[in-house]
């Protein structure tokens, strides 16, 4: 029956062959509603495992079903309920994205509103997930978008299509014209491969960021035979809205050149020794972990900080000595830099003797009472006093090759970095913030200092340049952590400019000279700017 009886084609032309274009339709719908789904689990991925499309619709179906449904589906299906939930919303997705293809027009998208529909569900059974939050809606959104894109343009390919009379008569130029047919199959092709490989890309990285996440909620913390020292009072002054003592994980500052969070368990995390060593060897997880973790609480602090600028945070870290581990290698004597390299390729180049000096250099696994936080290192990272975190703090490490300052380069040293890069001291006014309404009478004046490995012996303040005045210091806590300090002013009404500067346990104080944080961090006096009414 291959009539060519005319069908509704609002474009005018004489349709072709009815059969093929029907299939090229229903083809055209499926597609789009793969690459619905296909681009709905890739954008999950950045949102949220349950927030993908499908899931979310498989759920809410399951959440939603009356208890009679739940018990026929586990009666008929047995275990396989989840496999027979999943095609049979496979199979009513194809039917109603084969309708979709039918009846999308180049004047009349209903096929697009038939997508847009099954777009409106997905978004209400995402936003029914008890983790909603508006979010959940955009994978949907954006693979709706996505899917009627494409769907517009199959059609309007197909509609384009010569009819099989044209085909046969010659076109001007004497050729056949056939373009619009091997445009619409390349298309065709073409969405049906990205709707693929979204959706397999998709969902393995939601795999693995379930698999890590389920990882670390079940690590263990090492218990550690000694605990860091306690925190004697009066070392943290957030009592008089000074930054706290402890920086909480969530407020520690992240710099990494990481686009995606490595995502790595403890049971494929393995650490590499080689190079100039006597004895390299591997170490998986459980090497690592019967060793003796310690407890140490250090200040991190990132070059790119500017004066008076958040990149530092202080955590109590549980981890591993670095010096132990090179003493178990035997490292050669012409070694003087340890390559270290993070399982996304990262690297950093740390002077050796700092690592064996005595410093409390750790291979942290903890911070602040709980695995390490994706985004600082899961599961081991380094963490090394004195040393700004781009020569020292390796997160996500997986590789130490023991090598030398002339035959290697890191990351940031191959990018006009300094080499080598200990902390140089600073001081920064929290408190009055800058340009902060301020009353006239006494007002105390907060902040922190900081010189990891030498320590900050002193802090000064002064106003409108006035002659520089102690200020009250914190108990100091190591000499690898930073130190708050209070000073009370009598404050009186007009602008005032605060400056702070500190001196470190070397009696060396902090330069006037501004320098910018590039190649090895910034020198100057922080300065706050405050109106006093
Ligand atoms: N793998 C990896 N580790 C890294 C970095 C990075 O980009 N990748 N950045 C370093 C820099 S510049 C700093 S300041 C510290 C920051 O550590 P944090 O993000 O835990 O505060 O990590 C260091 N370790
Ligand atoms: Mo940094």
């Amino acid at each position: 029956m291959d009539v060519d009886s005319a069908t509704d084609d609002d474009t005018g032309t004489t349709p072709g062959r009815p059969r093929r274009r029907l299939v090229a339709r229903a083809l055209s719908g499926v597609v789009a509603a793969a690459t619905v789904l296909g681009v709905g689990e890739l954008v999950a991925v950045a949102v949220a495992p349950a927030a993908s499309p499908f899931y979310a619709v498989g759920s809410t179906t399951v959440d939603r079903s009356p208890a009679w449904a739940r018990e026929f589906a586990i009666d008929t299906f047995g275990t396989n309920d989840k496999p027979a939930l999943f095609i049979g919303m496979t199979l009513l997705i194809v039917v109603a994205s084969i309708a979709a293809g039918l009846l999308e027009r180049r004047r009349r998208p209903v096929g697009s509103l038939v997508l847009a529909g099954l777009g409106a569900v997905g978004v209400y059974a995402a936003l029914s997930r008890p983790t909603a939050t508006w979010t959940y809606a955009v994978p949907t959104i954006v693979g709706v978008v996505a899917g009627i894109v494409l769907l517009r343009l199959l059609i309007h390919t197909l509609d384009a299509e010569p009819t099989s009379e044209e085909h046969s008569r010659p076109a001007p130029g004497g050729k056949v014209r056939r373009l619009p047919r091997r445009q619409f199959i390349l298309l065709l092709g073409a969405g049906a491969t990205v709707a693929a490989a979204a959706g397999v890309a998709g969902r393995e990285l939601g795999r693995r960021i379930a698999s890590v996440a389920e990882n670390r909620r079940l690590f263990l913390i090492p218990r550690v035979a000694a605990p860091a020292p306690p925190i004697p009072v009066g070392t943290d002054l957030a009592p008089v809205g000074a930054t706290p003592f402890v920086t909480p994980n969530a407020e520690f500052y992240r710099i990494d050149t990481a686009l995606q969070v490595p995502q790595l368990t403890t049971d494929e995390w393995q650490l590499r020794i080689h190079g100039l060593v006597d004895r390299p060897i591997t170490l998986d997880w459980d090497d690592l972990t019967a060793r003796t973790p310690v407890e140490r609480i250090i200040t991190l602090t990132c070059v790119s900080n500017e004066i008076g600028g958040p990149l530092a945070g202080n955590a109590r870290w549980i981890g591993y000595p670095i010096q132990d581990l090179l003493d178990e290698v035997g490292v050669h004597a012409d070694a003087d830099m340890l390559l270290s390299k993070s399982v996304d390729g990262f690297t950093i180049g740390t002077p050796v003797a700092a690592l064996r000096d005595g410093r409390d250099a750790i291979l942290a696994v903890a911070m602040n009472g709980e695995p390490l936080p994706l985004e600082h290192g899961y599961p081991v990272r380094q963490v090394v006093p004195g040393l700004y975190g781009y020569v020292s703090a390796t997160k996500w490490v997986v590789d130490w090759e023991l090598t030398r300052f002339d035959r290697a380069e890191a990351y940031w040293t191959k990018r006009g970095w300094g080499v080598r890069a200990p902390i140089k001291t600073a001081s920064r006014i929290d408190v009055p913030a800058a340009f902060a309404p301020v009353t006239a009478g006494p007002v105390t004046v907060a902040g922190t200092a900081w010189a990891q490995q030498r320590g900050v012996e002193a802090v000064e303040v002064r106003v409108d340049g006035g002659p520089w005045q102690q200020a009250t210091l914190a108990p100091e806590y190591s000499i690898d952590t930073w130190r708050q300090w209070t000073w009370e002013w009598d404050a009186t009404p007009g602008l005032h400019r605060l400056e702070v500067r500190a001196t470190d346990g070397t009696g060396d104080t902090q330069p006037e000279d501004r320098v910018p944080p590039i190649p090895d961090g910034a020198t100057g006096w922080h300065s706050s700017s405050v109106t006093v009414r």
